[in-house]
């Protein structure tokens, strides 16, 4: 049997192959009866540039139908897809690409100056560019490419793609997920969460993240959904599409921004049949007020890159706030000793790539996969996740590991040390704050530290306040009182 994701995808192509896959506002559509020829040609492309099983396609490039195609022709020739945040920079971006070693880079045109050297030095073979309506010299060269119609023979546990976590010491680890892990989560979720004929999809995630691209994406295409197909969250035209879709998946900010838009009302939402939250913990207030608002109950559910989701609240039953439900059919969880939620199941990932130390340090002697986020669970099963023991920020979605940005900030003049924390704040659920100790507090500045990380980081990751002090606060122990600071900076946003 052959493994490949594709080959799944594939079977379940609605046999009218009119019907519309990704309807996006502006550019062209695509049409089921189109993906086959599509990702076929692409195959042959990725192939006359030796993409072959195993090889490396890193992207950076916006949200498109072609970067979609480009996706599912990877999973065809067996390649193994690595989707980069278009936030991250050039000096960002260098390390994924040393650490891989892809034979593809594929990024936006505009950034393919700062883009080159470092794929250059990396080693890439071949340097594309896409644009945000799927333009550019990769499409350019594939327009003439021989479709190749072989789907390559993976195994269950052959990799689909590897996906970039930060580490707690603010080097990234990437994530190898197979096409089992995959396809596995796919089928659970397709089935948990009643996908059925005439479901439309409301799509405004990014698509280089596990939610926008494997959640969501996968969910639809097993189902033969049609994807209302959005570049970025924008609350009014998230309005007009409402009417049209059963179904969106968004974090805790999509949900909190539609409720502070005007005319988001329960006559917008009739047509929805589920909401699902994800990715950052959903306040109780939050879900409260959605569901006085349209009489909808968000579904939460938890997951991450190393295992695709994990749990989700019940699409029949109860789906209690500030719970993230029951383990998904075929997962298992269980509580460590100091309370961390420990998994096991088909979901989760074969390891860091080229990373086989950190990989033993986050297994279990017996092989449970350690998640560090802290959780809950009642002898009924239901769990919480009640805080995390990895240090980490989550920001609109996003993961921002507060060491990675220290580092940065101790290599700036006048810099003795620095402390990252992650405090409330109201569209982004946490945001990120520094407490830095200088040398020389008139001439180093909050303005002057945020300029200084200014591309080097992600923009999403600089600091929205810098606060200068004199010393940090340190337990018995010498290390960092990060409670005591973010209780210090609780209210700055509220
Ligand atoms: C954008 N900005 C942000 C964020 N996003 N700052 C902090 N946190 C963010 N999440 C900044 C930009 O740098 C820019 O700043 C300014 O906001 C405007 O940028 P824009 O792109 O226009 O922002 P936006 O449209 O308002 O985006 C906010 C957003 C977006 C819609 C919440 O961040 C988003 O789509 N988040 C979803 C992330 C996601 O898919 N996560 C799933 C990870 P400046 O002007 O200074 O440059 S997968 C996962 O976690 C697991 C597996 C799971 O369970 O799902
Ligand atoms: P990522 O590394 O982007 O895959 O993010 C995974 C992390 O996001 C998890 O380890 C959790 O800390 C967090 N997360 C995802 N979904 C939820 C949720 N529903 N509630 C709380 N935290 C969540």
């Amino acid at each position: 049997m052959n493994e490949n994701l594709y080959e799944l995808i594939r079977s379940r192509f609605p046999e009218d192959g009119s019907k519309p896959f990704l309807q996006v506002t502006i550019g062209e559509n695509l049409l089921y009866g189109e993906l086959e020829n599509e990702t076929s040609r692409i195959a042959g492309f990725l192939r006359s540039l030796n993409v072959r099983k195993g090889e490396r396609v890193a992207v950076q490039i916006d949200k498109s139908t072609n970067a979609v195609v480009l996706y599912l022709a990877c999973l065809r020739v067996g390649a193994i897809y690595l989707p980069l945040n278009t936030a991250y920079t050039a000096n960002e971006v260098s390390y994924f690409l040393e650490n891989t070693e892809p034979q593809l880079v594929v990024c936006r045109p505009e950034t393919v100056v700062q883009i080159e050297p470092v794929a250059k030095k990396a080693g890439v073979a071949h340097i594309l560019t896409m644009s945000a309506e799927g333009h550019g010299s990769f499409t350019d060269q594939a327009s003439g490419a021989q479709a190749d119609s072989y789907v390559e023979q993976m195994q269950a546990d052959d990799l689909a793609a590897i996906l970039y976590t930060s580490g707690t010491t603010g080097r990234s680890k990437g994530a190898m997920l197979t096409h089992k892990n995959l396809s596995s989560n796919a089928l659970s979720l397709h089935r948990i969460w009643g996908w059925q004929e005439g479901d439309v999809l409301l799509h405004a995630l990014p698509i280089f993240h596990v939610h926008g691209l494997f959640v969501a994406l996968h969910c639809a295409l097993l189902n033969g959904s049609m994807v209302l197909f959005q570049r970025g969250f924008k609350p009014e035209m998230i309005l007009k599409l409402l009417p049209q879709a059963t179904v969106m998946m968004g974090v805790p900010t999509f949900y909190t921004r539609l409720l502070d838009t005007a005319g988001f009302s329960r006559e917008v939402c009739s047509n929805i049949r589920l909401f699902i939250s994800g990715s950052a913990p959903l306040l109780v207030d939050t879900f409260n007020s959605f569901e006085t608002r349209t009489g909808h109950r968000i579904l939460e559910r938890y997951g991450m890159s190393e295992a695709g989701m994990i749990t989700s609240n019940p699409l029949d039953g109860d789906r209690a706030p500030g719970t993230v439900g029951y383990p998904l059919p075929d997962v298992q969880v269980r509580t460590s000793e100091q309370g961390v939620l420990e998994i096991t199941g088909p979901n989760v990932f074969k390891g860091y790539w080229r990373m086989p130390e950190k990989t033993a340090e986050e297994f279990s002697p017996d092989g449970w996969f350690i998640t560090g986020d802290l959780c809950e669970i009642t002898d009924e099963g239901r769990v919480s996740i009640v805080g995390r023991s990895k240090d980490l920020i989550i920001s609109g979605g996003y993961n921002i590991y507060p060491r990675e940005i220290e580092n940065e900030i101790d290599l700036l003049d006048g810099v003795v040390e620095s402390a990252v924390i992650g405090v409330y704040h109201p569209d982004f659920g946490e945001t990120v704050v520094a407490v830095v100790v200088t040398t020389d507090i008139a001439s180093t500045s909050e303005a002057k530290v945020i300029a200084g990380l200014d591309g080097k980081l992600a923009r999403f990751k600089l600091p929205r306040r810098v606060f200068l002090v004199d010393e940090l606060p340190r337990n018995a122990m010498g290390k960092v009182g990060k409670a005591i600071l973010r209780e210090q900076h609780d209210g700055l946003f509220r």
